[in-house]
């Protein structure tokens, strides 16, 4: 059973919000890059992180340890942040983003940065990668859990669909999928570009079981991960709704900053909307 004091809620969020101001910071210095969705997916990243995956930072490669497969590669900025906040490397490569032949590409590849389980970007690839795992560490009777981070925009992939097909006739129950369900994509909204809804009753049909939650209240994350881990014939899918580029003004329910760094100005706007939660302006610079 997964619990969470309420101390340990608020450091997460605390977390969170941090990883935000680092996320902003890096997407400017390296001048292009993925804003909205990794805005959107920091109290989901320090959750998972920081309170629920089982993992050793300096044995990447433990063999007990949980899973996370990142299928909308795009985001992964978010990923890089919450794992230099985990010590799996120092912060200050951070500011190496995007750079030619460094470990922090726009997209992860598997095998150039310990601790990243599969190479996405491609859309809708990553949930394939996560059934394998999942089915794999099945056979061999292993305790680790999947999770696989999806975005709604990806949906639209038939392979996410192929996967889920699979997923659902092996009940693959140690694995849990988490949708970005921010209601963007590159060039509009979802419910304009391709329909998703209903989306809970598509993915029941594909016997998933299906939960929603806020994906910025860290307790109803934690929550609803604790009760997939406890269903033992289906995978979960957990439909998080989120605000894209939460946390800052401009930016938010905007598909425009999908896929848009902020110039230096739009930065130190944002920076000093995000502060810490208890007011503090954060007066590192850029
Ligand atoms: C197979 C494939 N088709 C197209 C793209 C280009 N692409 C990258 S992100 C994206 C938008 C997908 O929507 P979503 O992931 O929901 O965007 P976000 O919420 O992060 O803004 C598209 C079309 C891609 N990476 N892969
Ligand atoms: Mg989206």
């Amino acid at each position: 059973m997964l619990t969470i004091h309420d101390e340990e809620v608020r450091a997460i969020e605390e977390r969170a919000q941090a990883m935000r101001r680092d996320l902003i910071k890096m997407l400017t210095h390296a001048g292009s890059g993925h804003s909205a969705g990794p805005l959107d997916l920091a109290e989901i990243f320090a959750t998972l992180y920081f309170h629920v995956m089982n993992y050793k930072r300096t044995m990447p490669q433990w063999k007990h340890r949980d899973r996370l497969y990142l299928s909308c590669g795009h985001v992964v900025p978010i990923q890089y942040v919450a794992m230099a906040h985990a010590g799996f490397f120092p912060k200050k490569e951070l500011m190496t983003l995007r750079r030619f032949g460094t470990r922090l590409q726009g997209h992860p590849e598997y095998g150039t940065l310990p601790g990243l389980e599969n190479t996405s970007g491609p859309l809708g690839n990553g949930s394939s990668q996560a059934c394998g795992a999942a089915y794999a560490l099945r056979m061999n009777t292993s305790r680790s859990h999947v999770y696989c981070i999806l975005s709604d925009g990806e949906l639209e992939e038939g392979i996410t669909w192929e996967s889920a097909l699979f997923a659902g006739k092996e009940k693959l129950h140690n694995m849990t999928w988490i949708v970005d369900r921010n209601n963007i994509q590159i060039d509009g909204p979802t419910e304009v570009i391709m329909p998703l809804e209903g989306l809970r009753a598509k993915f029941e049909a594909f016997n998933f079981h299906v939960m929603e939650v806020d994906g910025h209240n860290v307790r109803e994350i934690v929550d609803a991960i604790g009760q997939g881990h406890a269903v033992t014939e289906k995978p979960t899918v957990i439909i998080a709704h989120t605000i894209p580029g939460k946390g800052v003004d401009f930016m938010e329910y905007d598909y425009r900053w999908h896929g848009k760094p902020p110039n230096t100005q739009e930065a130190r706007v944002a920076l000093a909307q995000l502060r810490t939660l208890n007011g503090k302006i954060d007066s590192e610079s850029l």
